[in-house]
């Protein structure tokens, strides 16, 4: 243990037990809290089926060189991220990545032998995985639709895809004996105003209750389903908007999942949470950072993360809640936005622990709204980076900016030599 981070941290311990804070239990808690890292943005999300462009109006834009082109890549790339980010991790997986090949097979029929690979892979690295069906970067994306598409062919592909899409989920939940998230989301809506809006959020309805009939525990898996506010070429209408998802959530009782780019600027999901929570019985969240319009950016330390990680200690909804990451970004390092993205989160978690939680309820519930406006800001300035160093250091992670050599390092002997 470096002895500068050592008493660093046993003098912000001091500081924080003299608010009635117990630094050691903050951390505690802050180990056993799973963040689950998407696999897309080690390759840009184009996965291992096709080279097939991205579509479903989401964009990836950059060039930085050294992304993942294959299986042993990808693993490589997230096991070195995974080696600067301390404490429980989970992978998420798009149906696009594909362990082996699918020997003539299409993505309505998958298999969870097709995903064998990461599921022996995540035994061995000792973490749970998550799941998604891919609906779009496919040709039978088609006219902006899937799942609500009027083509009856287009929509009962789509729904074959999904239905296999549970079952591998509750398969990889049973192999690693560890509940897989599997999150539906489809990019179906319209570049101008629809004349109904009604119409095809009923076939998505259809779609999806034919979906749930899939058999599958819930021992194994939540199924849950993604909304978006608008997406590129699908500017006037999202058949699967926030309103219709919140409402299929609860009437089925399965898993809302809130991003935190797909609502409108003004709008927060942190806000979101505690509501969300009276209704469904779990919550997927798409940490996400949305800049004017649906733009993925890689998570970093802002307002937003901050209230997202309050809302979730504040209310106790972390027993109820996933935490999945949701960005790509091909302009930087790859393996440094998944450490910079997972640290950001873990860091706004921790920050939350380290809040006197008993006293801050009193103050509030006593009105006294001039305390609670001190001592919240007060703490803003707590050496709270002194002690994630010290959760860093105790899980032998190099700490601050030190991290970064190794990417560098990486980079020059790994990535630079991908063609
Ligand atoms: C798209 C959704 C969705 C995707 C991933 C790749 O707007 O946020 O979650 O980002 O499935
Ligand atoms: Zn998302």
């Amino acid at each position: 243990m470096n002895k500068e981070i050592e008493q660093r941290y046993l003098l912000a311990k001091e500081k924080y037990a003299r608010v009635g804070v117990d630094t050691d239990l903050a951390l505690k808690k802050l180990d056993d809290v799973a963040i689950s890292v998407q696999c897309w943005q080690g390759d840009d999300i184009q996965g291992f089926i096709s080279d097939a462009s991205l579509s479903g109006g989401i964009q990836v834009t950059g060039n930085y060189p050294g992304k993942a082109r294959n299986l042993k890549e990808l693993q490589m790339d997230i096991e070195k991220a995974f080696s600067l980010i301390p404490g429980k991790k989970r992978l998420n997986l798009h149906a696009i990545y594909v362990s082996s090949p699918l020997e003539g097979r299409d993505i309505d029929q998958l298999e969870v032998k097709d995903f064998q690979g990461w599921i022996d892979w995540a035994k061995k690295e000792n973490i749970g995985l998550d799941f998604n069906p891919t609906c779009f970067s496919h040709p039978m994306y088609k006219d902006n639709f899937t799942l609500a598409s009027p083509d009856e062919e287009v929509r009962s592909f789509w729904v074959r895809h999904c239905k296999a899409c549970v079952k591998i989920g509750d398969d990889i939940g049973r192999q690693l004996n560890d509940k897989c998230v599997t999150n539906i989301w489809v990019p179906d809506g319209m570049k101008d105003n629809p004349y109904s809006h009604l119409e095809a959020r009923e076939r998505l309805m259809k779609s999806l209750d034919e979906i749930l009939a899939t058999p599958y525990s819930k021992e194994n898996e939540l199924l849950a389903v993604e909304s978006k506010f608008f997406g590129i070429g699908a500017e006037s209408y999202t058949v699967g908007s926030s309103e219709f998802y919140l409402g299929y959530a609860i009437k089925n009782q399965i898993g809302i999942c809130l991003d935190a780019g797909h609502f409108h600027p003004n709008e927060f999901i942190s806000d979101k949470i505690s509501s969300a929570l009276m209704f469904v019985p779990e919550l997927l969240l798409h940490v996400s950072r949305p800049v004017y319009w649906d733009s993925d950016h890689v998570v970093i330390f802002d307002d937003e993360l901050q209230r997202i990680a309050q809302s979730l200690v504040r209310e106790n909804a972390l027993s109820r809640t996933h935490i999945g990451l949701d960005f790509f970004d091909a302009t930087i390092n790859r393996i440094a936005s998944w450490v910079i993205g997972t640290r950001a989160t873990q860091k706004a978690l921790l920050k939350a622990f380290l809040e006197p939680k008993e006293e801050l309820l009193k103050i509030e519930n006593d009105c006294n709204y001039t305390k609670r406006l001190m001592l919240t800001e007060e703490l803003k300035a707590y050496p709270w980076g002194d002690v994630y160093n010290y959760f860093l250091e105790s899980h032998g992670v190099k700490s601050d900016e030190d991290w970064y050599q190794d990417v560098e390092e990486y980079e020059k002997e790994v990535l630079s030599k991908r063609g």
